[in-house]
C-alpha cells in the first residue's frame, strides 16, 4: 500500500512537471533540431537579406556595405561589385534585397540601405553575372539625422509593379505620427520609384504622397500573405510591446502614442482610431524578418533567438512554437528556397535551411 502510494505521488509530480512544460509553449526536441538544420557556410557579419536567382545562386548583403552570390553548385561566395557605399553604423549599412519579380527578363536587384548616415534609401541595380550596373537611388527619406538605429528597411513586392518597404522612426518617435515625415511609416512605391496614384495620402498637401501607413517604431520584417495578399509586418517595441501588424491602406499603427511596451504609450495600449496589432511580446523577442512557409507564419527573432511558428486562423493568432532554440543564433532573415525549404540568415553570417518543420 505505501509503495502504491509513493507510486501515485511520483506519478502526480511528474504529471505536473510535463504540465509546467507545456506552458512555456515551446516543443523542443534539441537532437532532432539538430538533424534537420543544414548551414550553407559561415561568415561573420550580419546577414540582413538574401534572395534566391532563378538557377538558385543565393545572393545576399552583409551589413557592413557588401553584396555576394552564393554557389551552391561548388559552394563558392563571390562578391558583387557595383554596389554603392552605404553608411555601416550601429544598426545601419547594406540591408535588405529582394530581386525584382520579375527578374528573368529584367535582372533587377532592389536593395535598401541607410545612405550619408542619414536617410533610408532604396536603389535598383541590374544584375549581370557578378555585377551591378545601372545603379539608380530609386528612394531616400526627406528627413534625415544622425541616429544610427530604427532603420526598418525591409522590401515587399506586391506585385510586378509595386513594392512596399518599410521604414523605421530613426529614434525620433514623433515623426512616426508625422505625414510629412517618411519616419516611422511603410511606404509603397511603383518598381520605378514613383508614387502610385491610388495611394492613401496622394492629393493630400499636408502628406507625403509614398505613405501607405504610419505610426511605426522600427519595422524589420515585411511580408504578402499568399492567398489573401495582405501585408504582415513585424516590429520591434520600446521595451516589450513587440508587435505584429496587418498593415491596410491609410491606417495608423500607433507608435509612439499606442503601445504596449514600456515606458507605455499616451494613449494605452489601445485606442480609436488606431490599429492594433494581432499580436505582441513582451518581454521583447525582437522580430526580424518573417516569411510565410507552408501556410503558417515565421519569425526570426533576433533577442529571443529562436524561429518561431505562428499558427493563424485567418488573422488570430491560434498557437505560437519555439523552433531552432538549440541553434542558439540571432536570426535575422527568412526565405523560402526554391526547393520549398525554408532557409534563415542569422547575425553572425551564416545561411541555414531547415527540412521537416
Ligand atoms: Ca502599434
Amino acid at each position: 500500500m505505501k509503495y502504491c502510494l509513493i507510486k501515485i505521488l511520483l506519478l502526480l509530480l511528474l504529471l505536473s512537471c510535463g504540465q509546467d512544460n507545456g506552458d512555456t509553449d515551446t516543443t523542443e526536441a534539441p537532437q532532432e533540431q539538430e538533424e534537420r538544420v543544414d548551414y550553407l557556410f559561415d561568415r561573420d557579419d550580419v546577414i540582413w537579406g538574401f534572395d534566391f536567382l532563378p538557377d538558385e545562386r543565393i545572393l545576399f548583403t552583409e551589413r557592413s556595405g557588401k553584396m555576394f552570390l552564393f554557389d551552391p553548385s561548388d559552394e563558392s561566395v563571390s562578391e558583387v561589385s557595383g554596389v554603392p557605399n552605404v553608411s555601416a553604423d550601429g544598426e545601419g549599412g547594406l540591408l535588405d534585397l529582394k530581386l525584382h519579380p520579375n527578374f528573368r527578363n529584367n535582372n533587377q536587384i532592389y536593395f535598401c540601405y541607410t545612405a550619408n548616415g542619414k536617410t533610408q534609401a532604396l536603389g535598383r541595380g541590374v544584375l549581370q553575372d557578378s555585377h551591378l550596373s545601372q545603379v539608380e537611388e530609386l528612394f531616400k527619406t526627406e528627413d534625415e539625422n544622425n541616429s544610427n538605429i530604427h532603420f526598418g528597411c525591409r522590401i515587399a513586392f506586391e506585385n510586378e509593379n509595386r513594392l512596399f518597404l518599410s521604414i523605421g522612426d530613426q529614434a525620433e518617435s514623433d515623426k512616426a505620427q508625422d505625414l510629412n515625415s517618411h519616419f516611422g511609416k511603410i511606404i509603397r512605391l511603383n518598381d520605378d520609384g514613383s508614387v502610385p496614384t491610388d495611394n492613401p495620402f496622394v492629393g493630400d498637401n499636408n502628406a507625403l504622397p509614398e505613405i501607405w501607413s504610419l505610426g511605426h517604431r522600427n519595422p524589420q520584417g515585411l511580408t504578402i500573405r499568399p492567398g489573401t495578399q495582405e501585408l504582415y509586418s513585424s516590429e520591434h517595441g520600446p521595451t516589450g510591446g513587440d508587435e505584429l501588424n496587418i498593415i491596410s491602406k491609410g491606417k495608423n499603427y500607433g507608435w509612439p502614442l499606442v503601445t504596449s511596451g514600456s515606458p507605455s504609450g499616451e494613449l494605452g495600449e489601445s485606442a480609436p482610431g488606431y490599429v492594433d496589432p494581432i499580436t505582441t511580446w513582451s518581454p521583447a523577442i525582437a522580430p526580424s524578418g518573417i516569411a510565410f512557409y507552408r501556410g503558417d507564419l515565421y519569425i526570426a527573432t533576433l533577442r529571443g533567438r529562436h524561429i518561431r511558428k505562428l499558427t493563424l486562423n485567418g488573422s488570430t493568432v491560434e498557437s505560437e512554437e519555439v523552433l531552432l532554440e538549440g541553434e542558439d543564433q540571432r536570426f535575422r532573415n527568412l526565405v523560402v528556397g526554391p526547393d520549398d525549404f525554408l532557409y534563415f540568415s542569422t547575425d553572425d553570417g551564416k545561411i541555414g535551411r531547415v527540412r521537416n518543420l
